[in-house]
């Protein structure tokens, strides 16, 4: 059974423009299981913690004033190698190089506005999820579905 989590984020410019459905879909569709889904006005402080490895970026003021500009929707999401396909639903990160048929090649055009976030390593998924809900997810499996999703 997979035990590999993820953090998904969709940023404050995908949830204004009312992207959260269409980015839960994609994860839905796939086959991968929400374990938590919350939408919250982020403090500057745990936005600097979450992107703590971009400090030294020049692009890192402008970040944290994108991220600060209105409420994120963070969910976890699990299933067999999340991280890596759950990146590869996200596209690159900059927009203008990702496929279409990706999240931010078929919604974005800038890096800046890139819609949503993805972990890009399992011990990174799981130092965010205790990040973003400091209270913990379910632990839970869809018991009855589990053979329509994995051999
Ligand atoms: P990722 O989100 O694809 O993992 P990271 O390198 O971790 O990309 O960067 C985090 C976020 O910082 C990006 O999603 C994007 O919003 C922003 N970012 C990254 N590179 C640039 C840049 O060159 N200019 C402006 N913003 C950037
Ligand atoms: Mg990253």
């Amino acid at each position: 059974m997979a035990t590999e989590r993820t953090y998904i984020m969709v940023k404050p410019d995908g949830v204004e423009r009312g992207l959260v459905g269409e980015i839960v879909k994609r994860f839905e569709n796939k086959g991968y299981q929400m374990l938590a889904l919350q939408m919250i006005q982020p403090t500057k402080a745990l936005l600097e913690e979450h992107y703590t490895d971009l400090k030294e970026k020049p692009f890192f003021p402008g970040l944290i004033k994108y991220m600060l500009a209105g409420p994120v929707v963070g969910m976890v999401w699990i299933g067999k190698d999340i991280v890596k396909v759950g990146r590869r639903l996200l596209g690159e990160t900059n927009p203008l190089a990702s496929n279409p048929g990706t999240i931010r090649g078929d919604f974005g055009i800038d890096v800046g506005r890139n819609i949503c976030h993805g972990s890009d390593s399992p011990a990174n998924a799981e130092r965010e999820i205790s990040l973003w809900f400091p209270n913990g997810v379910v632990h839970w499996n869809r018991a009855h579905v589990q053979n329509l999703i994995y051999e």
